[in-house]
């Protein structure tokens, strides 16, 4: 942890801790002497059914597995806790925002939306980012995505967008992807999921890292201060590290290299002491401005434009603790949009109404009844006080005669709180009982062009490649032009090209015009840049390598706070040109380019004669560059830049350093030539390097 004291919830697990060094025993803890031969008459006959030991641990192991999540079923999770930066008691009673003096720990899951708990990280889809704050005044959870929207308006859409997006039902394909019939089918014939489909199409969909991924909590939510008084906010998480995302080639490739990419990525993080940091940040509007936007704060499919109302930094969140247990701890949590805290309260946002019955609901079943509160993850740091009895696996022994209120018997307990207890937002509601969809949701197009003429080019192109991949693997051709048909209403060069790829006709006429705006603030390009934090760096090696070279870049990148690996052929070491021999990492065909975020081949030349002679070094460079990656090349390393096909060859090392579309080429590995390369690292990628050319 960051500093070693443990918080209330750090403490509160370690009363159910377990790491017994006593002998084996059955649940009834009697001791076992033998658990690899089961009962039985006679060394070769039957086995007995009074085995009561072979009997328990087989019916246990039986019992191992609950339903997974039905949606959101993989993820990743890691304790931490988030301090305020000032007290914001002007706006809300939460007293966990109360001053920033106040500590909350809090436990934080991320999760693919569409997959199985054992599929791929890097597929394309939506993340889940959802903070349990364990506060003083029980628990609130704040259940978000790394999107700012969400594809439907009203929750009662939810189950035909899950059953869509899922694995078709006849056959259970595919695993985890929305590219495929059903889905399209369904955002064709409901437009108010085109905003969102802009965003899944866009990078936002495959992260690099949870570390480097922006969460939202989506819907409009409502401070309320002690006096009652309310105002709409949004919340906002942004990652210290900067919005940063993967190519789509490269998340595919690393679906089959490593499934656990950002899994890993984040317990690494943490193991190493890089504790990944997030910015809470809130867009606040006072009531009386419910109505001043050209769309409807309760609509989930809109944002508010950061240029309009800015976000104003309200405090850090910080991950500092791997758990112990996944299943304990990270599958068994149980967040619920209901679980709030004074001050803050809802809002009639239909797709949060209908969130509040799902959550509780769901984990009825998954976690098998209604004490799954009682889960050492679940609880809250403070007292749980009422008159809730019994249900499967009742953990609490309450002692006394009475589970009623009012009652004298018991002595009046529990008592009804005279301070400090929820109070709802005293809104006004008086309408007809109507099934009907607010006309101020109407408008389904004008934010998804604004999203889309935010971007950077490189951006751009990749949604629209996006679109096409997506589509393109549609079987149904009617399919493909209703899909085509709605992004005519949000850009026809869009419609366009989108189609144009897919081999269905373009819409001839414009749909909608574009109308022109944008909220920069929504384009990844526009966020943080320039740290070397847990960038993960190959350096590829051969016996004589430039041993100087090696030194050179690893104590300049490790130093900023980069993961140097040393991949060779094989493992164990190399003889470094001087003699000295060199340890590796790993070897390098147990890995791969897309595991890294760049790639130094230091020179030497019989380590470069030997890696240009390895088509898996080759191809390992080739393909980093393909991916928009840096490299660099010391002396004679430059040699495995040829298959590149660089525009203008390979840069000369002769006379100096060169730097030219993100390859860096030295004679030399001198402060320039690092310091350059840890500048094109630091950028995450190389977006105008032209690589259509290049055979990786
Ligand atoms: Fe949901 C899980 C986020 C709409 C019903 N949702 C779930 C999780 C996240 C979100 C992050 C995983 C929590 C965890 O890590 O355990 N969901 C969202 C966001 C939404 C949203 C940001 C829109 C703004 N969800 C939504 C609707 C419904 C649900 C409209 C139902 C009407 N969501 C569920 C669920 C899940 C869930 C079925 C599955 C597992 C769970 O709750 O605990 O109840």
């Amino acid at each position: 942890m960051a500093d070693d004291r443990p918080d209330e919830k750090d403490r509160q697990l370690d009363r159910v801790r377990t790491d017994s060094e006593e002998p084996l025993t059955t649940e009834t803890g009697v001791r076992v002497g033998d658990t690899d031969n089961s009962l039985r008459a006679g060394a070769r006959g039957p086995t007995l059914l009074e085995d009561f030991h072979a009997r328990e641990k087989i019916t246990h192991f039986d019992h191992e597995r609950i339903p997974e999540r039905v949606v959101h079923a993989r993820g990743a999770g890691a304790y931490g806790h988030f301090t305020p930066y000032e007290g914001l008691s002007d706006l809300t009673a939460a007293h966990f925002l109360s001053g920033p003096d106040i500590t909350t720990p809090v436990f934080v899951r991320f999760s693919t939306v569409a997959g199985s708990r054992g599929s791929a990280d890097t597929v394309r889809d939506v993340r889940g980012f959802a903070v349990k704050f364990y506060t003083a005044q029980g628990n609130y959870d704040l259940v978000g995505n790394n999107m700012p929207v969400f594809f439907i308006q009203d929750g009662i859409k939810f189950p035909d967008f899950v059953h869509a997006v899922k694995p078709e039902p006849h056959n259970e394909i595919p695993q985890a992807q929305s590219a495929h019939d059903t889905l399209w089918d369904f955002v064709g014939l409901q437009p108010e999921t085109t905003h969102m489909m802009m965003w899944l199409m866009s990078d936002r969909a495959i992260p690099r890292s949870y570390r480097t991924m922006q969460g939202f909590g989506v819907h409009t939510f409502r401070f309320v201060d002690a006096a009652g008084r309310g105002t709409f906010v949004k919340f906002h998480w942004k990652p210290l590290l900067g919005t940063h995302s993967l190519v789509w080639d490269e998340a595919q490739r690393i679906q089959g290299k490593d499934p656990d990419f950002n899994r890993r990525d984040l317990w690494e993080a943490i193991e190493r002491g890089q504790y990944p940091e997030w910015e809470l940040g809130v867009q606040l509007v006072a009531e009386k401005d419910e109505h001043a936007f050209d769309f409807d704060l309760l609509d989930a499919t809109k944002i508010i434009p950061e240029e309009q109302v800015p976000v104003r930094p309200v405090g850090r969140l910080v991950l500092d603790r791997n758990p112990d247990n996944f299943f304990a701890e990270t599958e068994q949590i149980a967040f619920h949009t209901a679980n709030v805290v004074p001050g803050i309260d809802f809002t009639n946002d239909p797709l949060l109404q209908a969130r509040n019955f799902s959550y509780l609901d769901t984990q009825l079943l998954r976690l098998g009844g209604s004490n799954f509160q009682q889960i050492p993850v679940n609880r809250p740091v403070n007292e749980v006080s009422n008159n809730q009895r019994d249900g499967f696996a009742q953990h609490r022994v309450h002692r006394g005669q009475t589970a009623y209120y009012p009652n004298t018997l018991g002595g009046g307990c529990p008592a009804l709180a005279d301070e400090g207890f929820y109070r709802h937002y005293a809104e006004k509601v008086d309408g007809e009982k109507i099934r009907v969809r607010s006309e101020s949701f109407a408008d389904h197009y004008s934010q998804a062009t604004l999203f889309y003429n935010s971007l950077a080019d490189w951006e751009r192109e990749h949604l629209e490649a996006g679109f096409r991949f997506e589509l393109g693997k549609c079987e149904e051709l009617e399919v493909r032009r209703r899909a085509v048909a709605n992004l005519n209403h949000v850009d026809h060069g869009l419609a366009v090209r989108v189609a144009e790829g897919i081999g269905v006709a373009p819409p001839e006429s414009e749909g909608t015009p574009n109308h022109g705006r944008s909220s920069p603030a929504v384009s990844m390009a526009n966020t943080e840049f320039g740290s070397l934090t847990g960038r993960q760096i190959a350096v590829l090696v051969a016996d004589g390598v430039d041993g100087g070279a090696v030194r050179a870049f690893r104590d300049h990148l490790v130093s900023a706070g980069a993961v140097v690996e040393l991949l060779a052929a094989t493992d164990g070491a190399v003889l470094a040109a001087d003699g000295e021999p060199v340890p590796v990492d790993r070897a390098y065909t147990t890995v791969s380019s897309v595991l890294y975020d760049a790639v130094v081949v230091p020179g030497g030349s019989a380590s470069a004669e030997a890696l240009a002679g390895d088509g898996t070094a080759a191809h390992f460079v080739l393909e980093a560059y393909k991916h928009h990656k840096a490299v660099a090349a010391v002396g004679g390393g430059a040699r495995l830049l040829a298959p590149l096909r660089l525009p203008g060859g390979v840069p000369e090392a002769a006379g100096g350093m060169r730097s030219e579309l993100g390859v860096v080429v030295s004679a030399e590995a001198g402060d320039d030539c690092v310091a350059e390369f840890a500048r094109l690292v630091g950028g995450h990628r190389i977006w105008d390097r032209p690589t259509g050319s290049v055979p990786a």
